[in-house]
This record gives structure tokens, C-alpha cells and sequence, in this order.
């Protein structure tokens, strides 16, 4: 039994001293409550760290006692072994000063605590020039402040902007200066929404909104770099190249500062470990620039319409048209690369109109038709309602499926392929209406297509 319990009592030493060599690791790891770099995950941080050296002091304290009077009264000679010492009960000083000390300490934590809750809660007032002074805010981050309203689903996240009449889904872009308020709601189960970096965390609950609210510290995201290697734009997939140049998925550690890592922090299901997302910072111009992209592209009155030979064309119009070559069902887009006159319809052959995309890429978009993507995918501005993420723009994007892997022809070939593989138990190859005859589980031999459709999806830019 003795030596069952020695046994026991090593390999549990060993195992806790393995974790702690190998679960340490960087302070500044991707996903680090403790490398803050806004304003309200700095609040956490130094709440937590007060509680720490608090922690920190009494253990020396109580310790350093118990030290002491082990030291001072050991047993000096064998004779000074046997005697039994004076017995004494209670010391209702001590006692009572104790009591008041942990009642102290108890209410220095609480007060930092509780501000700290109301802080996270919600934006300051943008009038109240106290709190802003306090918490050193200039009145036009909080006056400028944007909405997202963040859906989770099993097991993905849906972003929308309602001042700008936007959706889209696992990166969330925002402009660094400015507050971002959180709105969040669930479709399905409890999620919580977590970006140790900036803020965090907070449940997502059927039947109910949570707000929070986060502003990011430009001049740690910066941190002495240019703005276009901290920075890069997403609009113009600028960010994308940065980070696929600088990092590996696999890579511990930020290679870029406005990039940060989100991830759901309660559990939902088979996916939930990968149910991760992005928030990518941005200046205020090349927010501006991508909102207006989003903007564009899921404009319906912008969208090309089909070619009609009673109008006139402005050099450079999309318009669609039949391209029989590529079967009979393609609808493809042709740019004007002159002014048009009446009649003269596009025609591959002819000077007057030039493909605007590739052929894969037209292929692909039908292929997105008729293999039922459409089914749960928007490419335009429906949010909520969509089973899956929304692609609009897609080829910006740095991660694919809810920031589990790298966005590249690579990834997404796999992804295409076989979804469950790579995501297990993930809503697209397990969904609602999905068997072993639908469309999308015939891709796994099928390279031309998935080539086809990987030309559409990254062509969206
Ligand atoms: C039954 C609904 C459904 C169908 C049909 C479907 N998808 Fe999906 N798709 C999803 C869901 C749900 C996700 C999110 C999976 C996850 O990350 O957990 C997803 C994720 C994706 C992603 C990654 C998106 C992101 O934001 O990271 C791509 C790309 C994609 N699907 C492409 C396709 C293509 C191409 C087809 C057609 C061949 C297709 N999907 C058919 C539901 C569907
Ligand atoms: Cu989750």
C-alpha cells in the first residue's frame, strides 16, 4: 500500500512538472489574456494581476510565518524532544485581526472588480468628460464608435454591421481608433465570445442579447512599426499577403499587430474547439475603404445586370451574356473596353468587350448554382438567415472555416473535399438535408470542380 501511494505521489510530481515546462510557453501567444492590447482587456489584465500579488503576499506571509516558528521553536536536544510544551487554546486577537485583514483584502478586490464589470459592459458616454479623462479617451473614439452584431452559430460567426448595411462572417474588421460595440445573440446553443487580446469573454444566449464592447491601444498594435506592415489593408488583400508571407497557421505568435485571435470559449458541440474567428484592425481609411467595398458588393442595384442590346454602354460596364463555349448554361461577365453602341452584343472574338474573369472562375460560379451551395451560402447581404457563413468577398479573407485553417487554394481543396475530415462533426457536411447523395459529398474525386469552384471563391476580391 506504502509504496502504491509513493508510486502515486511521483508520478503525479512528474506529470504536473512536464506540464509546467511544456504548457508554459510565451507570454505573448496568439490567443494571451496576459499580452493585452486594449483598452478594456488592460483593465482585466490589471485586475487579475492586483489579485495575483495579493495572492503572491499572502502566500510569503502566511509561508514566512509558518517558516519562523518551524525554525524557532524546533527541538534543540533530545531531552527538549520529549517534553510535552505549555497547551494553550484560541487567541481571539489574532483571530479577530485576521477576519478584518481577509475583509479588507476582499473589499480591495471587489471595488477594481466591479468597476471593471461596468466598464466591460458598455461604451462610456460620449458627454461624460470625467470618464473619458479617467480612462484616457479622446471623445471622437467614442463618438465614432461602430455596431457589430455578432450571431454565433454551430459552428461559425456571423458579423453585421447595421450602420452600414453589411454582413459578413469570421473576420471581423474594425478601425483601430474607434470603439466597437459588441451586440451578441446565438442561433442555436450557448457560445461565448472571446478575443483575449482586446476583451473578453462574453456568453452568447438563446432568447437573449449580451453587449460588450472593446477599442484596441493603436500604439501597441503599431508598437513602432509602420502602419502598413502592423496594419496592412484588408480591403485591397493587402493583410492576406502580409500574413501568409509572415506566418505559418501553425505559428505561436502574432506575426502582425493588427491581427487578432478570437475564439469560442463555451462548449457547443463536436466543432467547438475550432469554432475560432479573426478581428483584424484597421486605420480609419482602410476601414472606410473596405466597408465600401462590402458595400458595393452586395449592392443589388450594382450587381452586373444581363446585356441588353436596346442600351448604350460607358467604357469599362459589366454587363453579363451567353458564352455557349463554356455550356450552355453560363451566364458570363464581360467589361466594355470602349464605349458601346447599341446592339453590339459581347462577343469574345470582337475588340469591344474583354472577359472580366477567368473561365474557371465562371465555371465555378455556376458550379456554386447547381452543386446547392447556394442552399446555405449568401454571396450579398443576407445574414442571419443563412445556414452558412457568407462569402461575400471571399478572397479577402486570411482563415477559412471560422479561422480553423489558412484561406489558400490548399486549404480550401481540402476543405471542399471532405469538410469533416478537417472540422469534424461541422454543420456543412453534417447539416440539415446533407446525405451521401448531395452534390457537395460528390467532391472528393473530382479535382476539376473543386479547382473550379476554389477559382470562384478566391476570385472574389
Ligand atoms: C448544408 C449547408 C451547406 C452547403 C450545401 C454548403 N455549405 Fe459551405 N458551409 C456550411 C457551413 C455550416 C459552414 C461553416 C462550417 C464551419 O466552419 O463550422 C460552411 C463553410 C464553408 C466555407 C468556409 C467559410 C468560412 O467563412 O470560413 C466555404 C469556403 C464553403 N463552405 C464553401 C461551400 C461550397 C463551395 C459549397 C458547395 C459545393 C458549400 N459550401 C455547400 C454550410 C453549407
Ligand atoms: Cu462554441
Amino acid at each position: 500500500m506504502r509504496r502504491l501511494l509513493v508510486l502515486l505521489f511521483r508520478t503525479s510530481l512528474t506529470t504536473v512538472f512536464i506540464t509546467a515546462l511544456f504548457g508554459c510557453s510565451r507570454i505573448d501567444h496568439k490567443q494571451s489574456a496576459l499580452d493585452p492590447k486594449g483598452l478594456v482587456s488592460q483593465n482585466q489584465y490589471d485586475v487579475f494581476m492586483l489579485s495575483v500579488w495579493i495572492t503572491i503576499f499572502l502566500f510569503c506571509a502566511v509561508g514566512g510565518c509558518l517558516l519562523f516558528v518551524l525554525w524557532k521553536y524546533r527541538a534543540k536536544s533530545k531531552e527538549e524532544a520529549m517534553e510535552i510544551p505549555p497547551q494553550s487554546h484560541g487567541n481571539s486577537k489574532i483571530e479577530t485581526s485576521l477576519i478584518l485583514v481577509s475583509a479588507v483584502i476582499l473589499v480591495i478586490l471587489a471595488i477594481p472588480t466591479l468597476q471593471g464589470v461596468v466598464l466591460m459592459n458598455r461604451v462610456p458616454d460620449a458627454n461624460d468628460e470625467q470618464t473619458l479623462k479617467k480612462l484616457n479617451l479622446d471623445r471622437s473614439q467614442i463618438e465614432g464608435a461602430i455596431t457589430v452584431n455578432v450571431t454565433g452559430k454551430r459552428f461559425f460567426w456571423i458579423f453585421e454591421y447595421p450602420q452600414f448595411g453589411i454582413v459578413t462572417a469570421n473576420e471581423l474588421v474594425f478601425p483601430a481608433s474607434k470603439a466597437v460595440r459588441i451586440n451578441l445573440r446565438t442561433e442555436d446553443v450557448i457560445h461565448s465570445f472571446w478575443v483575449p487580446k482586446l476583451a473578453g469573454k462574453m456568453d452568447l444566449m438563446p432568447g437573449q442579447e449580451n453587449f460588450m464592447w472593446f477599442i484596441a491601444d493603436q500604439e501597441k498594435i503599431l508598437s513602432g512599426k509602420p502602419t502598413t506592415e502592423a496594419m496592412p489593408s484588408v480591403f485591397d488583400g493587402k493583410m492576406r499577403q502580409t500574413v501568409f508571407a509572415k506566418q505559418k497557421f501553425s505559428d505561436e505568435f502574432e506575426p502582425v499587430g493588427g491581427l487578432f485571435y478570437g475564439q469560442c470559449a463555451e462548449y457547443c458541440g463536436n466543432s467547438h474547439a475550432y469554432m475560432s474567428f479573426r478581428a483584424l484592425a484597421q486605420t480609419d481609411e482602410d476601414f472606410d475603404s473596405w466597408v465600401k467595398r462590402f458595400q458595393n458588393s452586395q449592392n443589388p442595384n450594382l450587381q452586373p445586370s444581363a446585356y441588353n442590346p436596346e442600351k448604350q454602354y460607358k467604357k469599362g460596364s459589366i454587363v453579363t451574356f451567353a458564352d455557349k463555349s463554356l455550356g450552355d448554361q453560363v451566364q458570363r461577365e464581360f467589361r466594355s473596353t470602349k464605349k458601346i453602341t447599341k446592339g453590339e452584343a459581347p462577343n469574345i472574338s470582337g475588340k469591344s468587350w474583354a472577359k472580366a474573369h477567368s473561365d474557371d472562375y465562371e465555371i465555378g460560379k455556376q458550379l456554386f448554382s447547381s452543386l446547392q451551395c447556394v442552399q446555405c451560402h449568401a454571396v450579398n447581404r443576407t445574414g442571419i438567415g443563412a445556414k452558412g457563413p457568407n462569402l461575400t468577398l471571399y478572397g479577402l479573407r486570411t482563415s477559412l472555416a471560422a479561422g480553423w485553417m489558412r484561406n489558400d487554394e490548399e486549404s480550401l481543396s481540402t476543405w471542399l473535399k471532405n469538410s469533416n475530415e478537417v472540422k469534424f462533426g461541422n454543420l456543412m457536411w453534417n447539416g440539415e438535408g446533407v446525405d451521401d447523395t448531395h452534390p457537395l459529398r460528390q467532391l472528393e474525386n473530382d479535382d476539376e470542380k473543386v479547382n473550379q469552384l476554389i477559382a470562384y471563391l478566391l476570385g472574389q476580391i
